[in-house]
């Protein structure tokens, strides 16, 4: 049987990816856009969009029992700076978005469902480097929390409930394709924007802050597999770990530098210091290279390439 997905929260860094991606292997037809607000462009053309509130029942409804979809992708999220500042939506969206999104999909008997968590669900407790999927766990963003009760609740609905819910610990993804939207990580992105618009860029995060980073092509990559894995490799029905690789805003400085010579870095950290400063370093992977057979195929170089090649060639298709 051919498959009907639908992607929530699909204008998102992650969803402009993703759906284009999933259109070229389903075709457009059979993948379902969807976002609060609407979108131009490709997402609208090539495909079914429509207007979804994951925080409202009957708009959920429609769009089940318009599409009765077999795999769903819940992307709609409020990443760490925003809900910092929006403690209490942060939570409500996070949250109660994916309560609602599960009972929906047990009601229309959905095969599969794949669901974002992310570094954030460590804290200062866990250790640094090579993060293991097992530790000390102890968030104190309230993004971080609503994605750690996030995974308990998918091991919980798998076992109580058998609802398939598939889903990987994001690291910073950095993609060309869409500009991130309150993100602690999104000084990855916007570096690049800066860097070919003004051959500068000032820093939100301090020196020496490294983080787990990956290429975007990657985590669609692992995004897809994870999903599409026969359910007896996925043995970890909470989150898993994936790793791409870790740098500080000085090492991709350097890396640009490459690239654009006369690049200039200048560093004015702001509250995301201390939301990065909570989370890891570089991350164990093991078991999703083990269960699924995850394994990147970017490292820092040829993501800073990939980017700046791609950004150039959009910029003078305009
Ligand atoms: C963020 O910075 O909030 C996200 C994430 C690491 O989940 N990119």
């Amino acid at each position: 049987m051919s498959e009907t997905i639908l992607v929530l929260g699909s204008a998102g860094q992650v969803g402009t990816d993703l759906v284009s991606t999933l259109r070229n292997i389903y075709g457009g037809s059979r993948v379902i856009a969807s976002d609060i607000k609407p979108v131009s462009g490709s997402m609208a053309e090539e495909g079914p969009f429509e207007i979804v509130d994951v925080l409202n029942d009957s708009s959920l409804t429609a769009i089940f029992s318009k599409y009765k979809p077999t795999i769903v992708y819940h992307l709609a999220a409020m990443l760490s700076a925003t809900a910092e500042e929006h403690p209490k939506k942060g939570w409500e969206l996070n949250m109660d978005g994916l309560f609602k999104v599960f009972d929906i999909c047990l009601e229309y008997k959905v095969k599969r469902i794949f669901w974002p968590s992310s570094i954030a669900v460590f804290g200062p407790g866990t250790p640094k480097t090579n993060t293991p999927q097992n530790c000390v766990m102890d968030p104190n963003t309230i993004y971080g929390i609503s994605k750690l009760t996030g995974e308990r609740y998918c091991e919980y609905y798998y076992n109580r409930w058998g609802l398939d819910v598939r889903s990987i610990r994001y690291p910073g993804l950095i993609g060309w394709k869409a500009k991130p939207g309150g993100g602690t990580t999104d000084y990855a992105v916007d570096i690049f924007h800066q860097a070919l618009d003004k051959g500068r860029y000032t820093s939100f995060l301090n020196k020496g802050t490294v983080l787990p980073m990956m290429y975007m092509d990657d985590a669609i990559k692992a995004t897809i597999d994870i999903t599409e894995a026969p359910a007896d490799f996925i043995k970890i029905r909470s989150s898993y770990n994936i790793a791409g690789f870790s740098f500080g805003p000085e090492d991709l400085a350097s890396e640009i530098t490459r690239h654009i010579p006369s690049f200039e870095i200048a560093y004015e950290p702001d509250k995301r210091q201390l939301i990065a400063e909570s989370w890891p370093q570089s991350i164990d992977d093991k078991e999703a290279r083990a269960h699924w057979n995850w394994k990147p195929d970017y490292d820092i170089e040829r993501m800073v390439s990939t980017m700046l090649q791609n950004l150039k060639s959009f910029a003078s298709s305009k």
